[in-house]
């Protein structure tokens, strides 16, 4: 009999439980980097919006890096890239943190590593890192999902001690798709049916068809509402790891491009997988290359001498 709180993808029995950890790991003083009131919010709703951290140039130049990218202006490792199952488009670039110094920078910022360090109540470093290219016209949706149950039973994460920062890289409006979030339901685990395939995240990172809790169960999380996060690029949304959330397709021409960076507390360190034998490999999930992140203030960019 597994001990583990946190079964999923076991029985074809759906069943929810209640969250058995903490959302924060800290005590709020004076001398947090996050004020009690977003600290509040983000222990009840499972999210919290941070507006205007980065100055237009930073964000300038953020904007401009992605372009690059997206355009196919520098090698990436092949099976980082992954593109949209119908138009062939790029939908998502792992492992960016390692690949480019500019997004290597960004997530050692302390204004973003040093939130993570109090919400974690920890060290920490980079799980997973991601572009989410969203397209226009070609974007395709995200479906309903905690990150928390794939990390868990995919990636062998033990305990909810993590959290991902999206940071726009451009306008995220209610028209071209931006994530959405179900507020509080972080606080419960859903667990979902069916046994994981082999080498699922050849599939899941495409469209995600195993780890997709049911209908019911996001009926009855949703009752109370959805929130739907919109601002300009340089807004940065810090999603706790089991909140669920998906996102709409994109059929605008406008692009939804989002940067996503997974930090880890450093004691939640991956163990073998909860569910299939096989780990999904490192650009997915940071297994052997696990380096604890150290805060750097400052501009994201030096002044030109
Ligand atoms: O499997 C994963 O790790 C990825 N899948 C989704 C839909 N969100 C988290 C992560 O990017
Ligand atoms: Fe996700």
């Amino acid at each position: 009999m597994t001990n583990d709180p946190y079964v999923s993808r076991r029985s074809a029995k759906l069943a929810t439980m209640v969250r058995q950890d903490p959302v924060v790991y800290s005590t709020w003083s004076e001398r947090s980097p996050l004020t009690l009131e977003q600290v509040t919010s983000y222990e009840r709703d499972g999210f919290l919006v941070l507006k205007g951290i980065f100055s237009p140039d930073e964000v300038a130049g953020l904007r401009t890096e992605a372009a690059r990218l997206e355009a196919g202006s520098q090698e990436l490792e092949a099976e980082t890239t992954i593109t949209e199952p119908g138009s062939g488009a790029i939908r998502s670039v792992f492992r960016i943190h390692k690949q480019n110094s500019v997004f290597a920078r960004l997530v050692a910022d302390a204004r973003l590593s040093k939130v993570a360090e109090f919400l974690l109540g920890d060290d920490v470093y980079i799980h997973q890192s991601r572009l989410n290219l969203k397209q226009g016209f070609h974007g395709e949706d995200f479906y309903w999902h905690s990150d928390f149950e794939t990390w868990h039973v995919e990636d062998g994460m033990p305990r909810m001690r993590a959290l991902s920062m999206s940071v726009l890289l451009t306008e995220n409006t209610p028209l071209n798709g931006p994530t959405m979030f179900i507020p509080g339901s972080h606080k419960i685990y859903v667990s979902c049916v069916g046994e994981t395939p082999d080498d699922h995240y050849k599939q899941s990172l495409k469209k995600q068809e195993y780890g997709v809790p049911d209908e019911e169960s996001l009926s009855q999380l949703a009752k109370d509402g959805i929130a739907m996060p919109t601002g300009p690029a340089g807004t940065v949304v810090i999603f706790e790891c089991n909140t669920m959330h998906g996102s709409n397709s994109n059929i605008t021409p406008y692009p939804r491009w989002n940067g996503f960076f997974v930090f880890n507390a450093v004691s939640n360190k991956l163990r073998a997988p909860f569910g299939p034998a096989k780990p999904r490999p490192e650009i997915i999930a940071a297994r052997s290359a696990v380096e604890t992140i150290v805060p750097v203030a400052g501009p994201l960019f030096q002044a030109a001498a």
